[in-house]
């Protein structure tokens, strides 16, 4: 059976029924019968893939813009922002180009302005909006020992503070989301006591969630190592669960695919925390030893597919799922802005491939015990090339077909090299 033969409604009978009564009344937004409409009507419908495709929304790190480096040296590029309004400005400019980048990231206090509003405006009057903001309880000497998890109380409070002073940036600019990564953890066995610890990250997470608004919520990240090389205080989806399931509705987990053990599988993580209806947001990025931060789909493509495939699976591409996907990512020594855009697409690429995936048939067989035929289905949408399928997609929107070569023609990266004289670029700590 060729593509175009196969059934456009997908048979609801067909779906697996294990997994219902654990889905359903959980997450309110995972279904037991599979995909949403989104995946559903897949390969044997492009009007439904190209419709998930333009309303796909991929989120833009300010710090992407800014310099960045490794501990050896940061390497500086010609044009690159000197404040928050520059690193908007740049990112709206991915934006223009993909059509599916309208917001972008803060990093407090990398991003600190007077006037957050001022802000707000600004990315406003560039086509753009303020989204998630993140925390930082890493920069300061107070934080040697920990933040949050800290054991002096006034450190803790001190860390607090911090998180909530980004609730108010949230206030200031619309945000619905403040992200939370903590560097807290030990170097030696002995150092400190996990328990206790986890009793202070517990206690700090409380007196956070009560500040959040109606329509706030905080996203804990997790990170196996780095900096702290014995044990984390959040190492792994598990912790963050634990933790956000305690807290309540406004805690979700955030799964940066950079932070995990070598050959981890990300995808089984991400099908839990959607099913759990727990799964806040992603940072997406490449890596081939340990935090690279390097173009999400670089490094393993069918890795970021097999994960859009269970993104599609537990409804979490729909916009009511609340999912939040961001690029978290630097680069060092490619030119930033085309280095955002080629990502953009990666995601794009892995979304339109997962979106094809022919789902009675994959589960047909599934049904059916015949191992060789699921992974065939699953390889075989993989491996369809859907450049000219996304290609269309922007044309249809007016854009241009190449996103990379609209960019390249359209002289930005010049005129910026040429304003942005003097003054101090944004890097790490600006
Ligand atoms: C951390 C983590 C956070 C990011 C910082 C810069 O490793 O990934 O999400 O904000 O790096
Ligand atoms: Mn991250």
């Amino acid at each position: 059976m060729t593509r175009s033969e196969r059934p456009l409604d997908r048979d609801a009978s067909s779906a697996d029924t294990a997994d219902a009564a654990g889905a359903a009344d959980t997450t309110g937004v995972a279904s037991a019968a599979g995909p949403t409409a989104v995946a559903g009507t897949g390969a044997a419908n492009p009007t439904a893939v190209k419709a998930a495709l333009r309303s796909q929304r991929i989120e833009l790190p300010s710090w992407a813009f800014g310099n960045s480096g490794t501990r050896f040296k940061v390497f500086s590029q010609p044009g690159v922002p000197r404040d928050p309004f520059e690193k908007v400005a740049d990112a709206a400019q991915v934006h223009r180009h993909t059509g599916v980048a309208p917001t972008v990231s803060l990093h407090i206090p990398w991003d600190k302005v007077a006037d957050y509003g001022k802000l707000a405006a600004h990315a406003e009057s560039h086509g753009m909006r303020i989204g998630v903001i993140n925390s930082n309880t890493f920069q300061d000497d107070d934080y040697k020992l920990g933040s949050v998890t800290h054991p002096d109380p006034a450190v803790r409070d001190k860390a607090v503070g911090h998180l909530v002073e980004c609730v108010d940036v949230m206030d200031a600019t619309g945000s619905a989301d403040l992200k939370l990564w903590f560097a807290d953890g030990t170097n030696y066995p002995g150092q400190d006591d996990f328990r206790s610890r986890q009793d202070r990250l517990a206690e700090s997470l409380s007196q956070l969630y009560e500040r959040l608004g109606d329509r706030q919520r905080m996203l804990l990240e997790y990170k196996l190592f780095e900096p702290a090389f014995y044990h984390s205080d959040v190492p792994d989806w598990g912790t963050s669960f634990a933790h956000c399931v305690r807290l309540g509705e406004k805690a979700k987990v955030v799964v940066d695919t950079g932070h995990h053990a070598p050959g981890t599988n990300i995808e089984f993580i991400v099908a839990m925390l959607l099913r759990a209806g727990k799964l806040g947001a992603f940072d997406f990025n490449s890596r081939f030893y340990a935090d690279d931060d390097l173009m999400v789909g670089s490094a393993d493509p069918f890795q970021l597919f097999r994960i859009m495939h269970e993104v599609i699976r537990g409804g979490g591409l729909d916009a009511a799922s609340g999912v939040n996907f961001m690029l978290d990512q630097c680069h060092n020594i490619e030119p930033k802005i085309p280095a955002q855009i080629r990502s953009v697409m990666n995601v794009q690429e892995a979304t339109a491939k997962a979106l094809l995936v022919d789902w009675p048939a994959l589960s047909a067989a599934q049904r059916a015990g015949d191992v060789l035929g699921a992974n065939a289905v699953l390889m075989d949408a993989f491996n369809t090339d859907v450049r000219p399928l996304l290609a269309e997609v922007r044309e249809e929107q007016g854009l241009d077909a190449d996103p990379m070569a609209a960019y390249a023609r359209s002289g930005y990266a010049t005129k910026i090299a040429g304003e942005r004289v003097g003054g101090h670029q944004a890097g790490w700590g600006a």
